[in-house]
């Protein structure tokens, strides 16, 4: 996975690192990487921010005789990098400490995005997590949209021995959520993860669904699922769906199947908020923590 950018970032220290860095063969350099940035799905401000960057800390640097030329450019490299990932986020956001230390239970998380990104797998991912780290929690089946989407949750519900709160299709998505909620507080269990019907993403009504969810049972977290495939596309969603509910973090499904990796490089900068965890797999145990390092680490050149 990740393939793409990593090979861009090789080229550009490779380049670079050949000739004595003068401001033009820098730009020159600068500019091959930003289209590989584009192609393998950064948007296009995160591309121009990391060019940037890197242009600043590189053009003029004065690098002394006994220096790694590729050492440095892969350290400005990697700061800019950094700084996307991290910009304006100040929250980490530890699912499992918030949870445990909520005073009134339950924690309610509602996963929310358009159709078919891995909504109701992820909530069983959540659901199974959870469980692994000795906390009940149960399901609320708000996707009354969707035909079949009820037995589909129940089915993962069954397999992690977890209890489902549902209605029937057609029935109100928030009031399914409410009645999670007051299942869950009558009976001091942890956690309410809600799964919401997917929507195309100009839906002005499925939109609205979700708004209700959020405003009846106000969700400690909101979290938005992109499907990393989808890149730039799932860039646009990810700001309407901030826009419309101001989403708490996002998870990034299907990086397994990413061999681009841009998605995940630049959702954190459109949003402001950081990913949470990404989606490594069909199994209730692909679910990970995202941690910033670990992906730069991925990502960097040798
Ligand atoms: N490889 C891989 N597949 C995934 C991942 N997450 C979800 N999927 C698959 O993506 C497909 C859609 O997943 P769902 O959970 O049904 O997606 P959804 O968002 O609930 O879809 P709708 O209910 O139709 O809106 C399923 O086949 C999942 O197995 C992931 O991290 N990796
Ligand atoms: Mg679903």
């Amino acid at each position: 996975m990740l393939d793409k950018i990593k090979q861009g970032l090789k080229k550009f220290v490779e380049i670079v690192s050949t000739k004595t860095i003068t401001e033009k063969k820098v730009e020159d350099a600068l500019w091959e990487l930003k289209l590989q940035l584009i192609s393998s799905d950064v948007s296009v401000i995160v591309a121009d921010k990391i060019s940037e960057e890197v242009k600043k800390s590189l053009v003029g640097a004065k690098i002394g005789l006994l220096e790694d030329v590729k050492e440095i450019i892969k350290k400005s490299l990697r700061k800019a990098i950094e700084d996307v990932l991290q910009v304006n986020i100040t929250s980490k956001i530890d699912l499992i400490d918030e949870i445990k230390n909520k005073k009134n239970k339950p924690y309610i998380i509602a996963l929310v995005g358009v159709n078919g990104v891995g909504k109701t797998l992820t909530a069983a991912k959540i659901a199974y997590l959870l469980k692994n780290k000795g906390l009940n929690c149960i399901l609320a089946a708000s996707d009354t949209f969707r035909a079949g989407s009820i037995e589909q949750l129940e089915k993962h519900a069954n397999n992690l021995n977890v209890k489902v709160i549902k209605q029937g299709y057609g029935s109100d998505a928030a009031a399914v959520a409410y009645d999670a909620v007051n299942y869950a507080r009558a009976r001091n269990i942890d956690a309410v993860i809600i799964d919401t019907a997917g929507r195309v993403q100009t839906d002005k009504n499925l939109m609205e669904e979700v708004k209700k969810i959020v405003r009846v049972v106000e969700p400690d977290l909101k979290i938005f699922i992109g499907d990393a495939l989808t890149g730039n596309d799932m860039l646009r969603q990810a700001e309407e769906f901030n826009n419309s509910l101001r989403i708490d973090g996002s998870i990034l499904t299907k990086v397994d199947a990413d061999v681009k990796g841009g998605a995940a490089l630049s959702i954190s900068y459109v949003t402001k908020k950081p990913i949470l965890f990404i989606g490594v797999g069909g199994g209730y145990q692909d679910l990970e923590e995202f941690d910033v390092n670990k992906f730069i680490e991925i990502l960097m050149p040798n």
